[in-house]
């Protein structure tokens, strides 16, 4: 059965609840890919005071999310800390927090991010979170869009255009119905700015298990249809209202829906597939790119951490102890110490 976004089982106390009994009934539960386990973190500790779960590809990244989203609520390091990857010992993904955001990274494709999630919705559930929101923050191919647009998804349809994920379970193919949340997406386009060099737009995404023949593409090691075939297949996709192409928000969609968590997903485009299947920007071009999701999920975060009086920028000096006043400034400091003999 299908939920609608507004049958998306929100809890009363909007505590993080699974649809899956066997949990509560195991002795501890170990978020093996996380390197994090409930029978041997005190969970709700750690992580009982998150609000907001951004997700993105690339481990690197979501390092350099951590540390803007930290500069941008004005979030303090006690004195003689740094951040730390929290999942570093499972070499899979990289977890870091900054106060109420934790910036995880998910790799490539469905596989990877829908492990990432149960086990982020699982360590949702473990600390007592309430009412987390979730983001996934990332790159995708645009379709008719100028390259640097950023794209706000309002639905994730899959290789087929269905709108779910598909599943095997047992020998037997099982189906969730991939949904975000409407008015989170059209809430973040509210705090796009027009005032901005680039567009942000509100799209269906096409989301594939492949990047190449998946995706389109004429330019992979393989290649099963024609060019003509390839364009007929991609305005069909734009005249369907697809406006980008990326690998990983139906189960995003899918997972964070079938656990009662609001959603959304923000990525920016690289390359225009209605003119080029390769990525031509430069290096440069590319990291600038990719702040500009980052942007729209920052401020929508701080609005709401400024709502509830949580926004600590003017709190410089606040308890009279030693703050850490720049993170990257002091990592270079640190760095050129070290050097230095
Ligand atoms: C966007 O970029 C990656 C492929 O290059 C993939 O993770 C995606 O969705």
């Amino acid at each position: 059965m299908s939920m609608s976004d507004e049958e998306r089982d929100e809890y009363p106390d909007g505590m993080v609840r699974l649809r899956n009994p066997n949990i509560e009934l195991m002795d501890q539960d170990i978020l093996y890919h996380l390197a994090l386990g409930s029978g041997s973190h005190d969970l709700p500790v750690m992580f009982g005071d998150v609000k907001f779960v951004c997700m993105g590809g690339i481990p690197k990244r979501m390092e350099q999310f951590a540390f803007y989203i930290m500069d941008e609520i004005g979030h303090k390091l006690p004195s003689g800390t740094t951040l730390v990857d929290i999942s570093q010992y499972s070499y899979r993904y990289s977890m870091y927090k900054v106060g109420p955001v934790l910036s995880i990274s998910h790799g490539m494709g469905i596989p990877s991010i829908g492990i990432l999630l149960h086990e982020v919705i699982k360590l949702m559930y473990h600390s007592k979170v309430r009412d987390p929101v979730f983001f996934r923050i990332g790159t995708c191919g645009g379709i008719g869009l100028e390259p640097g647009t950023v794209v706000i998804s309002d639905e994730a349809v899959d290789g087929l255009l269905r709108p779910v994920l598909e599943q095997a379970h047992l020998g037997k193919l099982v189906q969730k119905p991939a949904k975000l949340d409407k008015k989170l997406a059209r809430e973040l386009l509210s705090l796009s700015s027009p005032d901005e060099p680039y567009d942000t737009v509100l799209g269906k995404t096409f989301c594939t298990d492949d990047f190449y023949e998946g995706q389109a593409r004429i330019d992979g090691a393989f290649c099963s249809f024609s060019e003509t075939d390839k364009m007929e297949f991609l305005n069909k996709l734009s005249k369907m209202g697809v406006s980008n192409i990326e690998m990983e928000s139906l189960s995003f969609a899918a997972l964070t829906h079938q656990a009662g968590i609001k959603s959304a997903v923000v990525c920016n485009t690289i390359v225009d597939r209605l003119k080029s299947d390769q990525v031509l920007a430069s290096k440069e071009i590319l990291e600038e790119w990719q702040l500009r999701p980052q942007k729209i999920v920052a401020r929508y975060i701080k609005r709401y951490l400024s709502n509830k009086g949580r926004l600590s920028l003017e709190n410089h000096g606040h308890g009279g102890g030693f703050y850490v006043k720049s993170p990257r400034r002091m990592k270079l400091v640190q760095q050129e110490s070290e050097t230095y003999d």
